[in-house]
């Protein structure tokens, strides 16, 4: 990962993490065991738990609470209730006396989705609530799962410490989030005023999207769809829904693979897009019961419900690779009257609908590339992870300065220039230099940024 090795060693001697302590919530696999390494040699303490039941590997969060590197609150498969209680423990900081106290920390948070963020945006709003009208948060308030458990968390430390939430929000100078979907959810509360610190938009550095959501996914969903069930894709047809950047990192590598891709899109532009890469562009009605593969990739809900796959052929396979679990309708498999669900191996179930045949559905319908496989390989994270680690050193220096309102804010194009830039030599790139004269004539700088902020890569 060399752009994080570049950090260690431009950074390292100078620990500019010193006293900062940090909460992360993002997969904890290999790569960002070496995230959390890094953030511990610029001077942060951490703790750290994943953002998805499923994406874990035991033997990177076992390495990294060995070395002391961070305090780690994650297991591959764990439960909703579980996997609450993880987030919980990794924004509860304790004082030397060894009890818990929020104006310990943290004071940092890097996310990725959301959850750590809405864990304390929620508590807050609970808590004023509770001052008011000492009411405490009802799981049967809710239908779903996930904010069941939240509501559980939320009630027992209301009961513990009814400042909690409010101390750790006045303590924490901002977050950097990792993903699209987590993104949405910034932009949303900074609209409505209900951001309660700074927020930058990791995902949104030209090398992050543009990288891992791209590449990455175009490696790490055919890996994951092949170790759940080594099926040929050669000449299989798939149906991929969305032609963002996942998208379309995903038909590339399908098509690449041999399959023959339909894509679905809301938006005329992706749409357009996706046919002149040659894929047929159709509605999912068009295609239900032909292909053989579906995979989700586009951050929204609803998207294969169940009267979708009772129409697919037997053994299709469907799965997603968008943030969360609800684009496809795992609660309406579960209810289908006469369904059973077959445990094929872990994170792989066939479920067999009254008739006799069976869909294949992956990760229980969460990141199949994380679930079924290990998520994107190193070199592509070390860009999105360089960008995180200078995220976190910009928010910690810039804690006592007026710079950051709570909002949200892309690192500048020169950052960005420079993630990539750490990133050519590793593939023997050589870079072409500006003349003075050409620099003039296109007027950009000998040493970038080289677009502006416009271009769109
Ligand atoms: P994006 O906004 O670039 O792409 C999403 C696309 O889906 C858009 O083009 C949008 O028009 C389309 N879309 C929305 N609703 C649709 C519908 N009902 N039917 C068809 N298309 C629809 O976002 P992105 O960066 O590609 O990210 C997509 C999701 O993947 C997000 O949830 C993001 O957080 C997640 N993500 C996952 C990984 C991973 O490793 N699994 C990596 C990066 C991002
Ligand atoms: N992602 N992390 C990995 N190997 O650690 N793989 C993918 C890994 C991230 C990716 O940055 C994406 O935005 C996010 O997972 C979605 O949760």
């Amino acid at each position: 990962m060399p752009g994080l090795m570049s950090c260690r060693s431009e950074m390292e001697a100078e620990k500019p993490l010193k006293g900062a302590k940090i909460t992360g919530s993002l997969h904890m696999t290999i790569q960002t065991a070496v995230l959390i390494e890094t953030l511990k040699s610029l001077g942060a303490d951490i703790r750290w738990c994943s953002c998805n039941i499923f994406s874990t590997q035991d033997h990177a969060a076992a390495a990294i609470a060995q070395s002391n590197s961070a305090s780690v609150f994650a297991w591959k498969a764990e439960t909703l209730e579980e996997y609450w209680w993880c987030v919980n423990e990794a924004l509860t900081w304790y004082d030397e006396a060894g009890y818990p106290n929020p104006n310990e920390g943290p004071n940092l948070i890097v996310d990725d989705g959301g959850d750590a963020t809405l864990l304390i945006h929620e508590g807050v709003e609970w808590e004023n609530n509770y001052e008011v009208n000492k009411k405490l948060p009802n799981p049967d308030d809710t239908d779903n799962l996930e904010m069941k458990e939240v509501y559980r968390v939320l009630a027992k430390e209301l009961e513990k410490n009814p400042k909690k939430w409010q101390t750790i929000a006045n303590n924490v100078y901002g977050v950097s989030e990792e993903t699209t979907t987590g993104v949405h959810r910034l932009y949303t509360m900074a609209e409505n005023n209900k951001l309660l610190f700074p927020a930058l938009n990791v995902n949104d550095s030209v090398t992050k999207s543009k990288f891992d959501n791209l590449y990455g996914c175009k490696h790490s969903l055919p890996d994951g769809i092949m170790r759940a069930t080594d099926v040929m894709l050669a000449g299989k047809e798939v149906l991929v829904f969305g032609y963002g950047d996942v998208g379309k990192g995903c038909a590339f590598s399908l098509k690449a693979a041999g399959c023959r891709v339909n894509i679905a899109e809301i938006d005329p532009i992706c749409a357009l897009q996706a046919a002149m890469e040659g894929l047929t562009v159709c509605r999912k009605e068009d295609v239900l019961s032909t292909c053989d593969i579906f995979v989700t990739a586009t951050g929204n809900k609803d998207i294969i419900m169940v009267e979708d796959m009772v129409k697919m052929k037997n053994n299709a396979i469907v799965c997603n690779i968008g943030h969360f679990d609800n684009e496809i309708d795992i609660g309406g498999l579960e209810n289908f009257p006469g369904i059973i669900k077959e445990n094929i191996k872990p994170q792989n179930d066939r479920w067999i609908f009254p008739d006799g045949h069976g869909v294949l559905v992956l990760a229980e319908g969460r990141l199949v590339n994380l679930g079924c496989a290990t998520g994107h390989p190193s070199f592509v994270m070390s860009c999105s992870f360089t960008n995180q680690t200078v995220a976190q050193v910009e928010l910690w220096k810039n804690k006592n300065t007026d710079k950051y309102r709570n909002e949200v804010y892309v690192l500048p194009k020169k950052l960005d220039e420079k993630v990539a830039h750490l990133h050519l030599n590793h593939l023997n790139a050589r870079l072409t230099r500006l003349t003075d004269e050409q620099a003039l004539y296109i007027k950009v700088p000998k040493d970038g940024p080289f677009k502006p902020n416009h271009y769109r890569y």
